[in-house]
């Protein structure tokens, strides 16, 4: 069993204590899923690998065979059908069932990132021409997150990645996510959590999240959104619910200053009261 305890050890080697979801050179396929919805999407996208591979098989032989049995040397004098009504009925039908199957698990995944009645607690997320910020309505949190330039890059952290404020999120907790804009369209989008939503101004779109485990997940704005958009990342820090109260608490004893001032409610007149 001397290659089990080898290939144990090289394991624990490549284990790192802190899940940190970025790209790897030379990467192929998903970052490791960190979410229900990030799952549903690589099962989603290994389905329907196994069926264009098959159907790209099938149709590679079919064509392989036809142009070796019907080449010219083979088959001088060619037949003259031009229709073969139950072979063009099942040509079409075939596909079209193919089609239908792929679309009924699409859908239901579909409509599983949309609202999420269960969730506890809310972030907001704004996108700006250059930068993102996040607010935490239900606790009065409001802050920038800039991208951390090249010069002031610390060893732990990611180039064109990591940010100087990072949203905060407890672990095993459903988050409903508010995304707008405030200039044009951005896109907020965290690869390993599934999530990618318009960040439209003037309105609101909802999704949701649930992080499964400790560590750092990245994204980007992934709308063109002008000549800095490659610079505007995302950095989600799910921390344990201890570590994200402690958190919270740190930021209700900052002054008051520093934290959103409540908006004023605009006065409503009445439609009669307009026509005096
Ligand atoms: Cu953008």
């Amino acid at each position: 069993m001397w290659f089990l305890k080898i290939g144990l050890a090289v394991m624990l080697l490549l284990a790192r204590p802190v899940w940190a979801s970025v790209p790897h050179p030379w990467q192929i396929g998903f970052q490791p899923a960190a979410s229900p919805m990030m799952e549903g999407i690589a099962h989603m996208h290994n389905i329907v690998l196994v069926v264009i591979a098959a159907i790209a098989l099938l149709v590679g032989a079919l064509m392989a065979y036809v142009m070796v049995r019907f080449r010219a040397s083979r088959n001088p004098v060619p037949t003259k059908t031009a229709h073969h009504t139950l072979l063009e009925v099942v040509w079409t039908v075939i596909p079209i069932l193919i089609l239908v199957v792929i679309a009924i698990p699409s859908l239901k995944l579909l409509f599983s990132f949309d609202k999420d009645q269960q969730a506890t607690m809310t972030v907001k997320a704004v996108g700006h021409q250059w930068y993102w910020s996040y607010e935490y309505p239900e606790k009065h949190i409001a802050y920038d997150s800039y991208m951390v330039e090249d010069k002031d890059l610390k060893a732990d952290q990611v180039r064109l990645l990591s940010v100087d404020n990072p949203i905060i999120m407890p672990v095993d907790t459903t988050v409903r996510i508010l995304v707008t804009s405030q200039d044009v369209l951005h896109s907020f989008a965290v690869p390993a959590l599934g999530i990618k939503k318009d960040a439209v101004p003037g309105r609101l779109n909802e999704t949701w999240l649930r992080i499964g485990k400790i560590g750092d997940y990245y994204g980007q704005c992934a709308e063109l959104c002008g000549v800095k958009h490659g610079f505007m990342p995302i950095h989600v820090k799910a921390v344990s619910q201890t570590d994200y109260d402690a958190w919270i608490q740190s930021r209700e004893t900052k002054p008051k200053e520093a934290q959103p001032k409540e908006e004023q409610p605009s006065p409503v007149i009445h439609p009669k009261e307009q026509e005096k």
